[in-house]
Order: C-alpha cells, then sequence, then structure tokens
C-alpha cells in the first residue's frame, strides 16, 4: 500500500480524495495555486505545496510542478480527481518514468480512449454495441454522402479529439452535409490540432446512461451498475441518478455483464466510465471516460462501496474488495450540481459565501469544499458541492431531497439550488419522463 498520495486538484474532489487516503491511513499531499491558499483541501491536508499562480495552466496543469512536488514530499503516488490532468495520457506516462503511480489507467488506455475514432473502434471490437457510422475517419465528401446514405438522416459528424460535446455538427439532409463535414473538421483542426471527422446516425430523443468499470489490475473487470445523466445543459450534467429510471434489472445486467467482459478483455485497471446513448430499449457506445466521475457518489450510495477507496487498493497492486457477486444494488439516488451560478442564465456567480448550511439526516452526503467566509475565485469551475440524497426507491429519494434541498442555505452568492426546487417538484421529473435535451427545453420556457 502507498505510504503517501499527493492530490493533484482542487475542491470538493479533493477532500473526497483526502478523505478516502485518512481513512486507509494513507499519509496525504496536496497542491495548490496561490488563488487556493485558504481552500478546505489545503487545510486538511498532511502537507501542502504551492505549485504556482491562479490560471490552471500555471498551476494544477502545470506537470512539471506537480512531479517536483512528488520528488520534494516523497511521495509515492498522484491521485488525479477528475478534470485538470486526470485524462491526460503524457502526465501517467512521465509519472511512471518517475516510478510515482498514477491512480488510474495506463497512459497507453488513456489515449487509446481520449481519440474518439480508435475508442469506438476498440469499444465495437470488444463487442460493446455502438452507434451505427463510419468506421473511421472520413476525408471525402462522396465517401461521406454513401455512408450517411447508408445509415439514414440524421446523421451527425463528430471531431476525432473532441469529446464532451466539442466539435460535433448535424446534417438533417444531404443538403446540409457537405457544409457539416467542412465546419467540423476545420473548427477540429483549429480547436484541437486534429482534423479528423467520423459520421454517425443522430438520435433524435436518446437518454444518456453510463456504466460504471473497473478493471482490477489482475485482468479481470467489474460494472457497478448505471447512472441516467440525460439532465444537462450546455453539456454540463446538472442532475445524475442510479439507476437509471429507464431500466429494469434485465437491461442493467446484460449492458454491465457487456462493458465488464470488456474491461477484462482490454486489460484495464482502475475507474471507468462507458457512456452510452439509449434509445427504444438499445445501447449505443458514444465515449469512454478514464477517470473517476464527478457523479460517482450516487453509485456509491447504491452500492455502498467506496470507489476511492477501490481505485486507491487497484492503483496499489491489491485489487479490489469486491467481485461481481458481491455487487448488490440498494434503492435509488440521486445526485444535485450546487453550481455558483445564475440558476435561470447560468452565468458563473463567484464572490464570498456569507453563510452556508447544509442538510443531514438519514440519506443525505454533501460533497464540498466551501464554508461560511469562503470567497470563490473567479478562476476555475463553478461547482460548489454536490448534494447526494439515498431512499429505498425512488419515490422516498425524491421526498427525501425536497426536504434536503429546503435546509440547504448558500447565501452572498447566487447558486443552481432554486433550479432543483424547481425540477423536484415537476411531473416529468418525478416520472422519471425525460431525455438528454428535457432540461434545455425546460430552461428555455421557463425564460
Ligand atoms: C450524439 C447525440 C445524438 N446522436 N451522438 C454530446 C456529448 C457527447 N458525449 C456526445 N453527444 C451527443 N452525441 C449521436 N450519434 C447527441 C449528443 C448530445 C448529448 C449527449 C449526451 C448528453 C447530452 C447531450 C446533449 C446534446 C447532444
Amino acid at each position: 500500500m502507498f505510504q503517501k498520495i499527493l492530490i493533484a486538484n482542487r475542491g470538493e474532489i479533493a477532500l473526497r480524495v483526502l478523505r478516502a487516503c485518512k481513512e486507509l491511513g494513507i499519509q496525504t499531499v496536496v497542491v495548490h495555486s496561490t488563488a487556493d491558499a485558504d481552500a478546505m483541501h489545503v487545510r486538511l491536508a498532511d502537507e501542502s505545496v504551492c505549485i504556482g499562480p491562479p490560471p490552471s495552466r500555471d498551476s494544477y496543469l502545470n506537470i512539471h510542478q506537480i512531479v517536483a512536488a512528488c520528488e520534494i514530499t516523497g511521495a509515492d503516488a498522484v491521485h488525479p480527481g477528475y478534470g485538470f490532468l486526470s485524462e491526460n495520457a503524457k502526465f501517467a506516462d512521465i509519472l511512471a518514468a518517475h516510478n510515482i503511480t498514477f491512480i488510474g489507467p495506463s497512459g497507453d488506455h488513456i489515449r487509446i480512449m481520449g481519440d474518439k475514432i480508435e475508442a469506438k473502434r476498440t469499444a465495437k471490437r470488444l463487442g460493446i454495441p455502438v452507434v451505427p457510422g463510419s468506421d473511421g475517419a472520413v476525408t471525402d465528401q462522396k465517401e461521406a454522402r454513401r455512408i450517411a446514405a447508408e445509415i439514414g438522416y440524421p446523421v451527425i459528424i463528430k471531431a476525432s479529439a473532441g469529446g464532451g460535446g466539442r466539435g460535433m455538427k448535424v446534417a438533417l439532409t444531404e443538403a446540409d452535409l457537405e457544409v457539416a463535414l467542412q465546419t467540423a473538421s476545420t473548427e477540429a483542426g483549429a480547436a484541437f490540432g486534429d482534423d479528423a471527422v467520423y459520421i454517425e446516425k443522430y438520435l433524435e430523443k436518446p437518454r444518456h446512461i453510463e456504466v460504471q468499470v473497473f478493471g482490477d489490475g489482475f485482468g479481470r473487470g467489474v460494472h457497478f451498475g448505471e447512472r441516467d445523466c440525460s439532465l444537462q445543459r450546455r453539456h454540463q450534467k446538472v442532475w445524475e441518478e442510479a439507476p437509471s429510471p429507464a431500466l429494469n434489472a434485465e437491461e442493467r445486467a446484460r449492458i454491465g455483464g457487456i462493458c465488464a467482459k470488456a474491461i477484462a478483455d482490454l486489460g484495464y485497471s482502475g475507474a471507468g466510465t462507458i457512456e452510452f446513448l439509449y434509445e427504444n430499449g438499445e445501447f449505443y457506445f458514444i465515449e469512454m471516460n478514464t477517470r473517476l466521475q464527478v457523479e460517482h457518489p450516487v453509485t456509491e450510495a447504491i452500492t455502498g462501496i467506496d470507489l476511492v477507496h477501490e481505485q486507491i487498493r487497484v492503483a496499489s497492486g491489491g485489487g479490489l474488495s469486491v467481485k461481481q457477486e458481491d455487487i448488490k444494488f440498494n434503492g435509488h439516488a440521486i445526485e444535485c450540481r450546487i453550481n455558483a451560478e445564475d440558476p435561470r442564465t447560468f452565468t458563473p456567480s463567484p464572490g464570498t459565501i456569507t453563510h452556508f448550511h447544509t442538510p443531514g439526516g438519514l440519506g443525505i452526503r454533501v460533497d464540498s469544499g466551501v464554508y461560511s467566509g469562503y470567497k470563490i475565485p473567479p478562476y476555475y469551475d463553478s461547482l460548489i458541492g454536490k448534494l447526494i440524497v439515498h431512499g429505498r426507491n425512488r419515490v422516498e429519494c425524491m421526498m427525501r431531497l425536497r426536504r434536503a434541498l429546503d435546509e440547504f442555505v448558500v447565501d452572498g452568492i447566487k447558486t443552481t439550488l432554486p433550479l432543483f426546487r424547481d425540477l423536484v417538484g415537476n411531473a416529468d421529473i418525478a416520472n422519471g419522463d425525460y431525455d438528454i435535451h428535457w432540461l434545455e427545453k425546460y430552461v428555455a420556457k421557463e425564460e
């Protein structure tokens, strides 16, 4: 087991990882920018190293500074959290070259999944159902027209180096195809330095359902069920739940089994998420994330398993603490992302939190790095906390969530709490009846 872990992140996830390390008796080091000197993760860590000025590229993304911090403090492993360097293959490789363990998959696995064409080809080879489309990159118009005619319109053009919604263009008919292909490729080249694009059938009203997987480092794979993350705005998840209101136990076991086997065959190590679009009872792979995700607590709530403990165990060579048959799904969990944003326009609202009071009681978890008097710096993303609620079933979970939202107080800044108070009272949400476009339409109506 590791003696000392360096946490290369900030905010609620830095605190989340710190807690796991403390429970496992592992010493902690955090790195921080000058803007985060007063942050909770800096206060609670055993050691801290200031690695640079506020902009992320000079601090949380500065690989050389982070490696130096490991050398100075004698850290034997790095937990990257999510975002920042968590899916940076070069970072994983550099740490390995310094005999420091990256708590995550190999650089090569990160690289495969970071290239969306390669990821899709790999998924298909491993028996994961994918969205019908081109077999690889598409360059010429004639080929594009042939593929689009074959799969049928509408189609979507995606950048291979994109992901998370960046660099996509929809073509409703053949008349749109030429411009869509041209602009998608040009924009991808400018944004990512890679102009490769591919074509897929455009699914019009899917849900976003993702499967939590783990490779144990010994060639075995397991799944921890799915999360429904369909409630998004501008590709930012807002509300996530597990299990998906759209799936039954058979569908869960089937897609989970396919994913677990794929992870085993890939020889993948650590936590991963296989993302699908789900429409008319069918799953279609879109991407794989090779990190711990923001919404992992809903999976923890329904399985009772600490996923950060498992990441640390696997990275240290100790394997998973559970086998597939030990992973049982209990009740229902919902996560609300509390952002420092205007709840109508979603414009960031940094500033000082004058009063912060979190809800409590059975089935309530709040993961947050802020406190009364904390000044939110303007340099980073606007997530200030997550409210995760668990109940024996979805109805109980929703009742408890409504009560928890009533107790939550964040004064001094605008937050997305009022949006959630509206959502818990909405009939579609109560019925679990929503797709990936539902929230955008709801917000547009309310304006
Ligand atoms: C799609 C799609 C429809 N058809 N692919 C957006 C983020 C990226 N991960 C994939 N995305 C989409 N891919 C096909 N073939 C619709 C989206 C999409 C979306 C997906 C998940 C959650 C929210 C979304 C919002 C708009 C579009």
